[in-house]
């Protein structure tokens, strides 16, 4: 089925510490994406690169945060466009490192509670994410939007967050990097964690077509966040924080390619994307790939799928 795919580039650093990020949305568009979509018989509208909101004085209790006004000002601007966009079509937020997702997320969450329907996330990632300001120890505000999407507190200076996603709704794939403070408070949420030890031992293909199941006996809304160290650092260089052991090219296809067949993706974010660390584009391309098996294509295009 055609779908209009809004293109919105959302060039944030200021999450992270490894400058390059910015370059990200830049990336994207070098790699073809727009074009791979409307290969597939999309239609593709490219809002460009959005800018921030005003700074507004904001500060941490935790000395370690850094960049908090940058980020609280990417937030509202970027729910802002999210919600906007989710009226349109499907928003594909490009990053940027993964501090997009808190206002991303929250835009179309405000979607989702307004057309009272619940809402689903997808988190494909090495690490959980689910720090909140008061947490982090590195201060990379990139490592709390799981935290914020779930109605965590201790996001002061940030908009309140639209409808907190219920925990049992978000799903964590692929991580293998969590800390004390992160493992402790997931403990305490029933978040659906598809770690690296459930994904060697079971394949993808099981854990998240029970998740899809849940989503589609919801009639929910999903939202995909795809991180680049969601992937093994031996196929996709171009990412800040490499962690070993991450998905295959091939699980990550498969992946895509259940996501796709599902029909359930109504959101997603393309995050971390580090082009001044890439090999002659290789980590940008790969990610323009993985958004076309999401779309759409396929190896070979069977009338009907001969492998229930
Ligand atoms: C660590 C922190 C992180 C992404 C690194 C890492 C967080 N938990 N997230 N790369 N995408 O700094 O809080
Ligand atoms: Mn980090
Ligand atoms: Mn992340
Ligand atoms: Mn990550």
């Amino acid at each position: 089925m055609p779908r209009t795919c809004i293109l919105i580039g959302a060039p944030i650093d200021a999450g992270q510490k490894v400058p390059g990020c910015i370059m990200g949305p830049a990336a994207f568009r070098t790699a073809g994406l727009a074009r791979a979509l409307s290969d597939l018989g999309h239609d593709v509208q490219d809002y460009g690169d959005m800018t921030a909101a005003p700074l507004r004085e904001v500060t941490s209790p935790n000395p370690a945060v850094h960049s908090l006004p940058e980020i609280v000002a990417w937030t509202e601007a970027l729910a802002q466009a999210g919600a906007r966009a989710m009226q349109a079509g499907m928003p594909i937020f490009l990053g940027g490192d993964h501090s997009l997702s808190l206002g991303s997320v929250a835009g179309v969450a405000a979607h989702a509670a307004h057309a009272g329907r619940p809402l689903f996330v997808l988190w494909l990632d090495a690490h959980s994410d689910f720090h909140t300001p008061a947490t982090t120890q590195t201060g990379n505000l990139h490592g709390t939007p799981v935290a914020y999407l779930a109605g965590r507190d201790g996001f002061d200076g940030f908009p309140p967050f639209p409808a907190a996603v219920p925990p049992e709704n978000i799903c964590l794939f692929g991580i293998r990097s969590v800390d004390p403070e992160e493992h402790a408070a997931l403990l305490t949420h029933e978040v659906e964690i598809n770690d690296m030890r459930v994904l060697d031992e079971r394949g993808v293909v099981a854990p998240l077509r029970s998740f899809l199941e849940r989503v589609a006996s919801a009639r929910g809304m999903l939202h995909v966040s795809l991180d680049v160290d969601f992937l093994d650092p031996t196929v996709a260089p171009a990412v800040g924080t490499t962690v070993p052991g991450g998905t295959t090219f091939r699980e990550a296809h498969l992946v895509m390619e259940l996501l796709h067949e599902s029909g359930l993706v109504t959101s997603l974010d393309l995050v971390e994307l580090n082009p001044f660390l890439d090999e002659r584009g290789r980590t940008a391309r790969l990610m323009v790939d993985l958004v076309a098996s999401l779309m759409g294509r396929k190896v070979f295009d069977r009338p009907t799928r001969s492998f229930a």
